[in-house]
C-alpha cells in the first residue's frame, strides 16, 4: 500500500449534525493504484452510544413531529442535493471503489437520487388494509392499521455499491419517520459522508441521520448491532456475516432485514435471441466488475448453442476495456481490494485444480504504468467443471463464470436450483410461455426475462436461502420500517 498527496484528508463520524473524530484511525485506500486516498476516523463504543442517543432524541424533536408531506418533501429535498453535488459523489464513489467514471455516473448515483424520489412517492400514496368486521351481537367493528417508525435504524452496508445500497436503506427508514445511525464499509466510507452534507442543506434536523465509522466485529458494526437502544437492524453483505449479526441481535429480538450474498444462474435457451443473450450475459457476469450480488457466475446454456455461445462470450469478455476508472472509456476497473484479489485469484487457481478448461483470462492484466499497483484481475470464463466442485457452488465475487451446457428444460432448472443461495436468476428464451414457465421454477428472489438488474423499485427485492430474510422495495419496505398499529373501534 503506498502514500498517495501528503495532505491526506481524513474522514470523519457525523453525529448529531456534527463531524466527529474518534481515537483511532484506518487508512481508505484507491483499490486502482493501491494509494491511500484517506484516514478514516473509527468509531469506538462510546461514538456508537453518542450516535444511538443522538438519534433517539432526535425522533422526540421536530422531526418526529413533522406530518408525511413534509417529511416527502425533505427526501426531496436531498434527492436533488445529491444530482446537485453529483460530480462529487461519483469522484468520491470512483476513488473509493475503484469503479468506472461512466458506471458511477450512470448507475450508482442516479440511483441514489432515485431512491429518495421513490420512498417519497411511496409514502405520500401508501395506504393501509381496513376492515369492517360483524361483532358476536350483530353490530360492527372497524379495524384500521396505522404507520409507526419503528424507531433508531441500525443500517450496515458494503462496498460494492457504497451509496445506492446505503439509499436504498436510508431512504424508506426516513420515509417512514425513523432515524438512523449508518455503519458503512470501512472500505467505501466517503459517499455516506457527503450524504451528511446533503443532509445538512436540504434541512434534515440533528440526529436523523448519523454515520459512524470503523469494521465489524469487536468495532462500530458490532457495536451499533448489539446496541440495547438500537429498534431494528438492516444490512447488506456476506451471508457469514449476517449470520454474525443475527446472532448479536437475537438478544435483544430485533427485527432484521438482510440481503446477503448469491451464486446467480443465467439459463440460456436455443432459442435465444443470441446477440441479446451474449450481451445481457457479458452484463450480468462482468458489471462492477463482477461485484454486484446479482451477477450471474453460473451460466447454462442448451447444448445446440453451446459452443457458439461461449464463443461469442469469450469475444466479449476479450473486448472489455480494463483500466484506469477515471477513463470514460473503461469498462472494469480493479476489485476493491488487496484482500478482495487474493480471494478471487485462488479461486482463479482452484478452478485449474478441479479441472476447468480456461476459455479466456484466469490471472492478472499487466499496464506498465502505476495500475500495476491496483488490485485488477482479468475477466475470466470457464467451462468443464463439475457441478459439485467449489467453484460451481461458492460465490466468488469477481469479473467470472462458469459456463456449462444442458439439453432438458428440467436439467437447467434443477442445476440453476442447486445451491443453498436463492437471490437472483436470469431466463433468456424468445418463448414467453417457456420463460414464464422456468422463472415461476426458480429458487430465488428476483428473476429475470431476458434482462438483467432491470429495476423497478416498487418491486420485492431480497433472497432465500443463504441469500437472505425478507423483502425490500416498494412496500415491502415501508412494511419493515414501520410498526403497524391495528386499531379496532366498534361503532
Ligand atoms: P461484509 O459482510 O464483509 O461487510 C458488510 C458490512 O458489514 C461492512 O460494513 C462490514 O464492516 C460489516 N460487518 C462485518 N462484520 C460485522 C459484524 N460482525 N457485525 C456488524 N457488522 C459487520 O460484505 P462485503 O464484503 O462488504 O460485501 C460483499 C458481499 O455483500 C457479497 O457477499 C455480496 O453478495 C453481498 N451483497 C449482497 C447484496 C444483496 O442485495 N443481496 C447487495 C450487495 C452485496
Ligand atoms: O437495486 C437494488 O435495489 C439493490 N438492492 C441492488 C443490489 C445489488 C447488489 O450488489
Amino acid at each position: 500500500m503506498r502514500r498517495g498527496s501528503p495532505e491526506v484528508k481524513c474522514i470523519l463520524n457525523y453525529i448529531d449534525g456534527r463531524f466527529v473524530r474518534g481515537k483511532r484511525e484506518f487508512a481508505d485506500v484507491n483499490p486502482a493504484d493501491g494509494t491511500v486516498i484517506a484516514q478514516v476516523s473509527e468509531a469506538d463504543q462510546s461514538l456508537v452510544d453518542d450516535a444511538v442517543r443522538a438519534a433517539r432524541k432526535a425522533l422526540r424533536g421536530d422531526w418526529g413531529r413533522l406530518s408525511v408531506r413534509d417529511r416527502a418533501n425533505l427526501l426531496r429535498q436531498i434527492a436533488a442535493g445529491i444530482e446537485a453535488r453529483s460530480d462529487c459523489f461519483v469522484a468520491a464513489e470512483v476513488a473509493d471503489t475503484g469503479k468506472p467514471v461512466a458506471l458511477a455516473s450512470r448507475l450508482d448515483v442516479p440511483r441514489a437520487a432515485a431512491n429518495f424520489r421513490a420512498f417519497a412517492d411511496l409514502i405520500s400514496t401508501a395506504g393501509l388494509e381496513a376492515f369492517q368486521t360483524e361483532t358476536p351481537d350483530g353490530k360492527n367493528a372497524l379495524n384500521y392499521a396505522v404507520r409507526k417508525p419503528l424507531g433508531v435504524v441500525g443500517i450496515i452496508t458494503p462496498w460494492n455499491l457504497p451509496l445506492l445500497l446505503l439509499t436504498w436503506k436510508v431512504a424508506p427508514a426516513l420515509a417512514c419517520g425513523n432515524t438512523v445511525v449508518v455503519k458503512p464499509s470501512e472500505e467505501t466510507p466517503a459517499t455516506a459522508t457527503l450524504l451528511a452534507e446533503v443532509m445538512h442543506e436540504a434541512g434534515i434536523p440533528d440526529g436523523v441521520y448519523n454515520v459512524v465509522h470503523g469494521f465489524g466485529a469487536d468495532s462500530a458494526g458490532e457495536f451499533l448491532t448489539q446496541h440495547p437502544d438500537v429498534n431494528a437492524v438492516t444490512f447488506t453483505g456476506e451471508s457469514q456475516t449476517g449470520a454474525a449479526i443475527m446472532k448479536t441481535v437475537a438478544a435483544s429480538v430485533k427485527p432484521v432485514s438482510f440481503e446477503l450474498g448469491g451464486k446467480n444462474a443465467a439459463i440460456v435457451f436455443a432459442d435465444c435471441d443470441f446477440e441479446d443473450a451474449v450481451n445481457g450475459i457479458a452484463e450480468a457476469v462482468f458489471l462492477n466488475t463482477g461485484q454486484v450480488c446479482l451477477c450471474a457466475e453460473r451460466i447454462y446454456v442448451e447444448r445446440a448453442i453451446f459452443d457458439g455461445f461461449v464463443d461469442a462470450l469469450k469475444c466479449k469478455a476479450e473486448g472489455l476495456r480494463v483500466g484506469s476508472p477515471l477513463e470514460k472509456t473503461t469498462d472494469l476497473g480493479p476489485l476493491i481490494s488487496v484482500q478482495h484479489r487474493d480471494k478471487v485469484l485462488s479461486y482463479y487457481r482452484l478452478a485449474r485444480e478441479e479441472g476447468a478448461t480456461v476459455v479466456t483470462g484466469g490471472g492478472t492484466p499487466e499496464f506498465g504504468s502505476a495500475l500495476d499497483q491496483g488490485f485488477y484481475v482479468q475477466p475470466t470464463i470457464y467451462t468443464g467443471l463439475q457441478e459439485s466442485s467449489r467453484c460451481v457452488k461458492e460465490e466468488i465475487f469477481g469479473p467470472v463464470c462458469h459456463v456449462a451446457p444442458f439439453d432438458t428444460e428440467e436439467e437447467a432448472v434443477n442445476k440453476a436450483n442447486d445451491t443453498k443461495y436463492g437471490l437472483a436468476a436470469s431466463i433468456w428464451t424468445t418463448n414467453l410461455k417457456r420463460g414464464h414457465r422456468v422463472a415461476q421454477q426458480m429458487n430465488v428472489g428476483i428473476t429475470w426475462v431476458n434482462c438483467w438488474f432491470l429495476r423497478d423499485l416498487r418491486t420485492p427485492f431480497g433472497g432465500v436461502g443463504l441469500s437472505g430474510i425478507g423483502r425490500e422495495g416498494g412496500i415491502h419496505s415501508l412494511n419493515f420500517y414501520s410498526e403497524l398499529n391495528n386499531i379496532c373501534i366498534r361503532v
